[in-house]
């Protein structure tokens, strides 16, 4: 295809499906036009990808996530279809930037954080890979809120990504299930018949996921709510304006809005109607495609493959059990094995307070049926395993975490260190009766859109010393290993870094009306704000430099900016009592002209996806930081590896596992261990003792109480302080001079630039492990037994 199609394509749709002719046209109008013109070519290959799944009657996927972290899709599109050149020309010719077009498309934020971002790459995986399969979830009609600053604290606003039209999705309005909630269930000849009283109706959205090359594309369906009857006339004819509109509202409530808690069970009615929406409309669809290629339900284990993303779609066994025993007449014991041959649960948190639990007086008012069906699973698991000491339903909850487990043929923790943890924790009795259910899949991010689009610069450098196959076999990358003692490559590897970091400078000078030094340090946090990931402690550090730096303003400083990025939950207090506090620091900090030279912090809002392409390639420095036993995985480390930013972590999560690939020497490691955190917290006035122990530790916490950076507010950071001194669960003071101490390595690292870009070049070189198509390769061969209906893309010859 030539630049010349790809124009006159644009230019068509420009005319015919936008209504506007090229001198009229607004940067909207030409994204939309070269959004349609590419779109239209993932079609071919997409419809090949259903054909060929149906002609191979085998087995699909089918991935259930309430979250899908898509952030923008024009330039994905463009990367895998191999039309950057030709998408750029078309873009100037029509007089447009490239990237001013690619940043109009709004940043889709279908997800909260690390597991909604899992779904997404797990979905471009699947389809650079040819693993058939659907990603199933909701149309939020409004993402993750929008936030601002101001005076330094989150203000939370609406997101509004459907106020314009979606380019890239195709409503199925002939695909629509009614989905019924509440009522009763009465006896009718000795079955069980579920009466409810309620329906609301799912309509199917779906979106092709193109893979690498095009080669194959999958299919994200989304479901939004609407009303049976959605308009009352007789109301309306009243003069009952807003009740004639109301059953409308009412039923669209179910998909209006993200849950913006990553912590904890919004304990919401509304969230169980979300889940149990989405997962029933799901398995209908699933079923029904099941039906129009094979007869015998018992069958369904061999076809079908259904990953539940976390414990949101839990509802998914008794509803799978309902639908074959009450619905298709098949017994109950066989419903209950079948469904389990099927189920797959992920589990990404072993903190109590995120693991679900749903009264039971609430489920039985929303899903009655399901409640007894939850109780016939409970009782033929206590009676299989009399002595055991797992209950689905206990203290009058239903514990979605059991259901899930005992319903799953297999289960899964996020990273070696996190599956341990599942198995000796929150799954010990379960492991104990099931030995060979847990396993372990480390999780992994896409390099197509983490390195190939977000950073150019180092795709053109990777891709002119290695060759182009590493973009879809990662491990390629170890081939730049030779490569780091070459002065040549190092000197580009540079040159590339320098060139990021002076375009986020560029970017921070423009929106955020900030100067920084691209020659410093780029130290950046960014994540979901919460005290396990200890964004506190990184402040408190911040502090504890400027001291230093004041005390000794010509001492041998290394130059830094701390960056911080993320969102609290809006209820959230103490996070968002952190915010405001990086924020205060930082105005303090920033305005002090004895270490403007050495120091400054930057907390852009509104971090997203997009906020992440534009910060992670131009960093030098990764803080993983989190309290050891805490992070499930992350996925952020392993993005700031692969684009060169050795990390300052813990022992926790996946940053054992990078840790261990990167080699020591290249990662700056602190803290105590997940054991010697536990044991630290039986210390009776741990934390008092760690501040006594440091000066410098309890001079930071002592400006923060005594209002330095509050205008001598001594209430604002009442709530931090007092926690880090009485209680400090995440052992924050403990793990401090740990962590000042390996900050004090990395300035003395960052003093040889040299050292400092063969440590980050090391870390791209060696990161191939954590492509996200590893895992799915991992998740096909032990978790989902199917096979890829493409050949591996590594046995191409090179383009
Ligand atoms: C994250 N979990 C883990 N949860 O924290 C992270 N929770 O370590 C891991 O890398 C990632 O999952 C992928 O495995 C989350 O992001 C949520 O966002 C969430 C949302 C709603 C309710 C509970």
């Amino acid at each position: 295809m030539t630049h010349a199609d790809l124009r006159s394509d644009t230019l068509r749709h420009l005319e015919f499906s936008l209504g506007k002719d090229l001198p009229h046209a607004h940067v909207y109008d030409v994204r939309m036009a070269l959004s349609l013109a590419v779109r239209d070519r993932i079609i071919t290959p997409w419809f090949a990808s259903t054909r060929a799944a149906y002609a191979a009657r085998g087995k699909r996927v089918y991935y259930l996530s309430m979250e899908f972290l898509i952030g923008r899709l024009l330039e994905d599109a463009i990367v895998n279809l191999g039309l950057m050149d030709e998408a750029r020309a078309v873009c100037e010719s029509c007089g447009f930037d490239f990237a001013t077009v690619l940043a109009n498309e709004p940043d889709a934020a279908l997800g909260n954080g690390g597991l909604g971002r899992l779904a997404a790459c797990f979905l471009d995986s699947m389809s650079t890979l040819g693993c058939p399969g659907h990603g199933y979830g909701i149309r939020y009609e409004h993402g993750l809120f929008q936030q601002r600053f101001e005076d330094g604290v989150q203000i939370e606003e609406p997101e509004e990504w459907l106020r314009q039209k979606h380019a890239w999705e195709f409503e199925r309005p002939e695909v629509m299930y009614g989905i019924a909630f509440g009522g009763h269930v009465r006896d009718h000849d000795g079955r069980r018949v579920w009466e409810p009283d309620e329906q609301v109706l799912a309509k199917a959205h779906d979106t092709p996921v193109i893979g690498w090359r095009g080669r194959w594309a999958n299919t994200l369906r989304l479901w939004g709510a609407e009303a049976v009857h959605g308009f009352d006339l007789a109301a309306f004819n009243r003069g009952d304006y807003m009740g004639a509109t109301a059953p409308e509202a009412l039923a669209r409530t179910i998909s209006r809005v993200l849950y913006p808690d990553d912590t904890s069970d919004a304990g919401k009615e509304l969230r169980l109607r979300q889940e149990y929406f989405f997962t029933a409309a799901s398995l209908r669809d699933i079923l029904r495609r099941f039906c129009g290629e094979h007869e015998d339900l018992a069958a369904l284990p061999r076809h079908v493959a259904i990953q539940l993303n976390d414990t949101h779609p839990a509802i998914a066994g008794p509803e799978l059990i309902r639908l074959l025993h009450d619905e298709h007449g098949m017994d109950f014991d066989t419903a209950e094995d079948t469904a389990r041959g099927c189920l797959g649960y992920t589990n990404h948190t072993l903190m109590p307070e995120a693991l679900e639990r749903w009264p039971e007086w609430l489920m039985d008012r929303v899903l009655p049926r399901h409640l007894e069906i939850i109780g016939r699973i409970d009782e033929g698991h206590a009676r299989a395993h009399p002595h055991r000491n797992a209950h689905i339903l206990s203290d009058g909850n239903v514990n979605m975490g059991e259901l899930s487990f005992i319903m799953a043929h297999k289960v899964n923790g996020v990273s070696a260190l996190h599956t341990d943890l599942v198995k000796d924790t929150v799954f010990a009795e379960l492991h104990r009766l099931h030995p060979d259910r847990i396993v372990n899949q480390t999780n992994g991010v896409t390099p197509r859109r983490w390195i190939v689009a977000a950073n150019p610069a180092l795709r053109k450098l990777v891709g002119d010393t290695i060759g182009p196959r590493w973009v879809s076999d990662l491990e390629r990358l170890s081939e730049l290993e030779p490569h780091v003692d070459d002065a040549g490559f190092m000197d580009a590897y540079a040159a590339a870094k320098r060139t990021n970091k002076e375009a986020l400078a560029r970017w921070l000078r423009e929106t955020q009306g900030v100067t920084v030094n691209p020659a410093a340090m780029f130290d950046i946090q960014i994540k979901r704000i919460h005290e396990y990931k200890r964004q506190h402690m990184n402040i408190l550090e911040t502090i504890a430099l400027w001291n230093a730096i004041r005390e000794d303003p010509n001492g041998e400083w290394t130059p830094r900016v701390k960056i911080f990025g993320g969102k609290a939950a809006p209820g959230y207090v103490l996070a968002k009592e952190i915010i405001h506090l990086i924020n205060d620091v930082g105005r303090v900090i920033n305005a002090d002209p004895v270490t403007r030279d050495w120091l400054q912090v930057v907390y852009p809002p509104n971090y997203n996806v997009t906020m992440a392409e534009r910060l992670i390639p131009a960093a030098d420095l990764s803080e993983q930081i989190s309290t050891a036993g805490k992070e499930a995985s992350g996925t952020g480390n392993m993005k700031f590896a692969m684009n060169g930013a050795p990390t300052i972590g813990t022992l926790d999560g996946a940053n054992v596992e990078i840790r261990e690939r990167v080699g020591a020497e290249n990662f700056f490691l602190f803290g105590m261990t997940a054991p010697e955190v536990v044991a630290r917290r039986t210390v009776e006035g741990h934390a008092a003792q760690a501040i006594d122990a440091s000066p410098r530790l309890a001079q930071a916490l002592e400006q923060v109480a005594s209002g330095v950076f509050s205008d001598g507010d001594t209430d604002r950071y009442r709530g931090v302080v007092d926690n880090l001194r009485h209680h400090d669960f995440f052992v924050v003071c403990s793990d401090f001079d740990g962590y000042w101490d390996a900050q004090r390595r990395v300035d003395a690292a960052f003093r040889d630039p040299a050292g400092w870009m063969r440590m980050a070049a090391l870390n791209t070189a060696r990161s191939g492990w954590f492509s996200s198509d590893r895992t799915i390769r991992g998740y096909m061969a032990e978790v989902w037994d199917i096979a890829p209906l493409i050949a591996p893309a590594s046995d191409l010859a090179a383009e």
